[in-house]
């Protein structure tokens, strides 16, 4: 079993079950648990999304680094520690890997650190928010996520609502293309802006069902070609925001970041905590139903991919 030689890696009896019968697994982040969304309304999204996902034929493995291991499936009870410690809890990028399992400590995983552990896992589908991205004012502060360059280097799908604004998104795609990452609009040319639909930048391709989305990543695995794939899933469009709304508190929300002086891994919660608080909760609301809506996305690609892969044509 792959997992023996892994001493850090445990998966859990659930996941590994549903891999052994060729059922699709979606791989699921914990830094929106912890960093990403307040007490209580994080624990119930991330059991709410595990609903869905299962209720759409698949498995969820929500992922994340609890004393020293990294773990692919979570009981409800470690999703809840997660969510109650909330900001205590270290937000785990690749970097810090090392030392948290070295010292046996928890960590959230980032989009970087699901990706990683997701391939560990041999988990191949990931549904998130949004991811990391070029920052805003990068040019000086060289804050670039951590997030494009696992993305150009493991070979996970990510399905994700696009970026936010609280990113420079021109800068961000130009990253990902010199990485060589194809950017996904589901049933969309233009790349959405989590919050909204529209962001006015073009994806590379516009691909209109979950099959098409496999057949092109089976492709890329079977080609051995290095790095992940981005999916971009606009927010339904009953949930979706004002623009002008969610983009005046975006820039209220970086400018007090610049002048409380935020730098590195603070910058992106403290952004996200900020727009929050700005919004009023609107844009939590629409935070956890952009949520939903790629979980269940990513359940039907992982089923399409696991019916073009060989492990799965046992069944
Ligand atoms: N963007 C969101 N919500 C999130 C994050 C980003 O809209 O919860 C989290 C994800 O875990 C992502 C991380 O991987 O923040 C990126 O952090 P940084 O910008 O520090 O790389
Ligand atoms: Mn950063």
């Amino acid at each position: 079993m792959a997992v023996a030689i892994n001493p850090y890696l445990e998966v859990s009896d659930e996941v590994l079950g549903a891999q052994r019968e060729g059922k699709p697994v979606v791989a699921l982040e914990s830094t929106i648990i912890s960093h990403g969304m307040p007490y209580p309304q994080n624990v119930e999204t991330a059991l709410r999304v595990e609903e869905i996902i299962r209720q759409s034929g698949a498995v969820p493995a929500t992922i994340a680094i609890i004393k020293g291991k990294l773990k692919a499936g979570l009981t409800k009870e470690e999703i809840e520690y997660l969510g109650k410690k909330g900001t205590d809890v270290i937000k785990a990028s690749r970097r810090d890997i090392p030392v948290l399992l070295a010292k046996g400590e928890d960590g959230a995983t980032t989009v970087t650190t699901t990706m990683m552990i997701a391939d560990m896992a041999n988990i191949k589908v990931f549904a998130t928010g949004g991811i990391g991205g070029v920052h805003r004012g990068a040019q000086t502060t060289m804050d670039i996520s951590a997030d494009l360059e696992e993305l150009a280097q493991t070979g996970v799908i990510v399905v994700c609502a696009g970026a936010k604004s609280i990113l420079d998104l021109s800068l961000t795609l130009e990253y990902l293309e010199t990485h060589g990452v194809t950017v996904i609009g589901y049933g969309t040319k233009e790349l959405p802006a989590f919050y909204t639909r529209k962001s006015g930048f073009a994806v590379d391709y516009r691909l209109d069902t979950p099959k098409e989305i496999a057949q092109a990543f089976d492709v890329k695995l079977k080609l051995g070609l290095r790095g992940g794939m981005l999916v971009t899933n606009p927010i339904p469009e009953e949930y979706s925001m004002d623009p002008a709304v969610i983009n005046s508190a975006i820039d209220r929300a970086i400018s007090e970041a610049e002048k409380s002086g935020i730098k590195g891994k603070e910058t992106t919660p403290f952004l996200l905590a900020k727009v929050k608080e700005l919004t009023g909760g609107d844009s939590l609301e629409s935070n956890i139903k952009l949520v939903y809506n790629n979980a269940e996305l990513a359940a039907k690609i992982a089923y399409e991919l696991c019916k073009l892969q060989q492990s799965c044509n046992g069944n």
